[in-house]
């Protein structure tokens, strides 16, 4: 609870720390069509690129097979420490059959609890594969605070462990779910997604890793993200190897800037990407969302 309410009070916070940039009247806006109530528009592209999820997307349901949610230690090389993260296989799950797999990273305040704990990514990936909308893949929540005290009330001091985590994810995290599920081990078959310092640090590690990840998502990326030039200098070769690029943000989050900054630089450069602007802030309504979105675009 105290750590749902952190990363909250974090958005918020940032929310007043950016708010006055984002609502600046940008003399592009002014030209574009639509505004209402006598708010800025905003860019005209920054609309939703999709719906949002049924009524019930996340809610468990009976007479479908369901998956299963275990917590997984592993030696970490990176922190010296044995390490927590999250794993949900899905239903029917074979370590004799071999799985994609989607690294989901959480945010500031959040663990390796987050994710479950704001959308329920359990019950929401039983739901869309019973449904055939989602292929069956394993969903990996580590703790994206690579630090020997890695509990999540650290705040932003821990800011430079979240830039750590980038070794931990590569040489211990993946390599341990590697040998121990059964799991393509190819750059097609791994995805790696978060939301907000999980956003910044999906975008630092899987634009410049994407011999690894093919599939990426940044949700309400944070202000960790570095610079689209230095994590995509070559728009040419980032193109050819990303199957799937998604940015997503709400028009309430004080930390849009940072999405759309990405955003543009992007589409200057014919980089193919899906830019998402929602309703929502910096918060689960928003993540559920986006999630539910990628995990049924991924690995096909
Ligand atoms: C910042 C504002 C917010 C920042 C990070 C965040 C690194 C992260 C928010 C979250 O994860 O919810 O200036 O800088």
């Amino acid at each position: 609870m105290k750590t749902t309410c952190m990363t909250l009070m974090i958005g918020a916070s940032a929310l007043f720390a950016f708010g006055a940039g984002e609502s600046r009247s940008d003399p592009g806006n002014s030209r574009e069509p639509g505004g209402t109530g006598g708010q800025s528009p905003g860019p005209a592209d920054a609309k939703p690129a999709f719906s949002a999820p049924p009524a019930g997307f996340n809610v468990a349901r009976d007479g479908i097979p369901h998956g299963k949610l275990e917590m997984v230690n592993y030696d970490s090389k990176t922190v010296g420490t044995k390490r927590r993260m999250q794993v949900y296989t899905p239903p029917g799950y074979s370590k004799d059959h071999k799985y994609p797999v989607l690294y989901l990273l959480h945010g500031i305040g959040g663990d390796e609890t987050e994710w479950q704990r704001f959308v329920n990514v359990s019950t929401l990936m039983d739901n869309l594969i019973a449904d055939n909308k989602a292929l069956p893949m394993i969903v990996v929540m580590p703790n994206g605070r690579a630090q020997k005290d890695d509990r999540a009330n650290a705040g932003m001091a821990a800011a430079p462990a979240f830039a750590k985590f980038e070794r931990d994810l590569l040489d211990d995290v993946i390599p341990a779910i590697e040998s121990r599920f059964g799991v393509r081990a190819d750059r097609e078959s791994r995805a790696l997604a978060g939301l907000s310092m999980g956003g910044g640090q999906t975008l630092n590690f899987g634009l410049t890793h994407l011999d690894t990840f093919a599939w990426i998502g940044a949700f309400s990326a944070a202000p960790n993200a570095k610079a689209p030039a230095e994590l995509v200098p070559d728009p040419t070769a980032a193109t050819r190897q990303l199957k799937l690029l998604i940015l997503t943000c709400g028009n309430k989050d004080g930390l849009i800037n940072i999405s759309q900054g990405f955003h543009t630089y992007l589409k200057e450069r014919n980089v193919p990407h899906i830019w998402h602007v929602d309703g929502n802030g910096h918060d689960p309504t928003h993540w559920g969302s986006s999630l539910y979105e990628f995990a049924q675009k991924v690995f096909r």
